[in-house]
């Protein structure tokens, strides 16, 4: 019999584990939490979405993503660890439970799954999709450069060798495409959490360009609460602001594209560490870094009910 229980989220794990949970926690909480498919990848890979709902029809919604980042291996371990806290805190934590009596949210765990089944065959530093690039020999664009939200710009390359490669036209990665058609799809989506590492930061926009998002304020004051509070736990240090301003210019990001596309809530998170292990934070910090984080995730998204 399959049980979360017999989990292990103190361990880094495979696609194949990784799936296999995804359907052990529906059939754990059948009444709240499904499984949707929303595309595929390059690699034909599905594209998993775990939708946490207790009715209604449209709900106004969250949308939160792990992973978008291959080598990023602590955002997809965390994303378990609060997927299961949101299932198992619904009926016992009032904050959760407030939040699902009238939103819906939509976690995407493993975004980039061919990059990732590649960070555990090859090469455990690949951070790009797996795309081939006419006329190059190098594989891959870089998903956080792909959307359609300042396409282009000096915040990312025309180079398929590089990085941060835009790939040729935006929305040219099926795995950028299945987010962005969902989201446009679904109309409702109030916020957008696409979480990252490692810095330990808290970003929103813009990345594309100077100007002050509208409610820039507004977002500013969420993240400083929402960096305290995840201090608060255990001491870890967030710095927050603009993405421009708090790390560097880049163009065509999710979060971009997302407050561009009407979503007010677009936040990036930045998870540990500073660089000591950066990609290679042991196994044992995934349980400290997912119990920090929970906090600050629980702002925004009461934030989110509230506005
Ligand atoms: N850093 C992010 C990157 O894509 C980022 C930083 C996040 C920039 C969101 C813009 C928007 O470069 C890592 N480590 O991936
Ligand atoms: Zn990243």
């Amino acid at each position: 019999v399959r049980s979360t229980s017999t989990f292990d989220f103190a361990s880094y794990h495979t696609l194949e584990e990784i799936y296999d949970w995804m359907d052990t926690l529906v059939d754990d909480h059948p009444s709240l939490v499904s499984k949707i498919q929303i595309g595929q990848s390059y690699e034909n890979r599905p594209l998993y979405v775990l939708k946490f709902s207790t009715g209604g029809s449209n709900r106004s919604a969250i949308w939160l993503d792990t992973g978008i980042h291959s080598r990023e291996w602590i955002t997809q371990a965390t994303g378990i660890w609060t997927a299961n806290k949101i299932a198992e805190g619904y009926g016992q934590d009032p904050s959760i439970t407030a939040i699902l009596d009238s939103m819906d949210i939509f976690f995407e765990i493993i975004i980039n799954p061919d990059g990732f089944a590649f960070t555990h065959s090859s090469n455990r530093m690949w951070r790009k999709t797996r795309s081939i690039n006419a006329g190059s020999h190098c594989v891959g664009v870089d998903p956080n450069r792909n959307w359609d939200a300042g396409f282009g710009g000096s915040g990312s390359s025309s180079n398929p060798c590089s990085e941060t490669y835009r790939g040729p036209y935006a929305h040219s990665e099926s795995e950028v495409k299945a987010v962005v058609d969902f989201i446009r799809s679904h109309g409702n989506v109030k916020s957008v959490i696409s979480i990252h590492s490692y810095s330990q930061m808290l970003l929103f926009p813009y990345g594309y360009k100077r100007a002050p998002a509208p409610n820039h304020q507004e977002l500013n004051e969420l993240a400083k609460k929402a960096v305290s509070d995840l201090a608060a736990v255990y001491g870890t240090k967030y710095t927050y602001g603009s993405i421009v301003d708090t790390i560097y210019m880049a163009d065509g990001t999710t979060v971009d594209w997302a407050y561009d596309n009407g979503v007010k809530y677009s936040f990036t998170f930045e998870l540990r560490d500073t660089g000591r292990y950066g990609f290679l934070l042991p196994s044992t910090q995934i349980i400290p870094t997912a119990t920090e984080t929970w906090p600050a995730l629980l702002d925004i998204m009461i934030h989110v009910l509230e506005h």
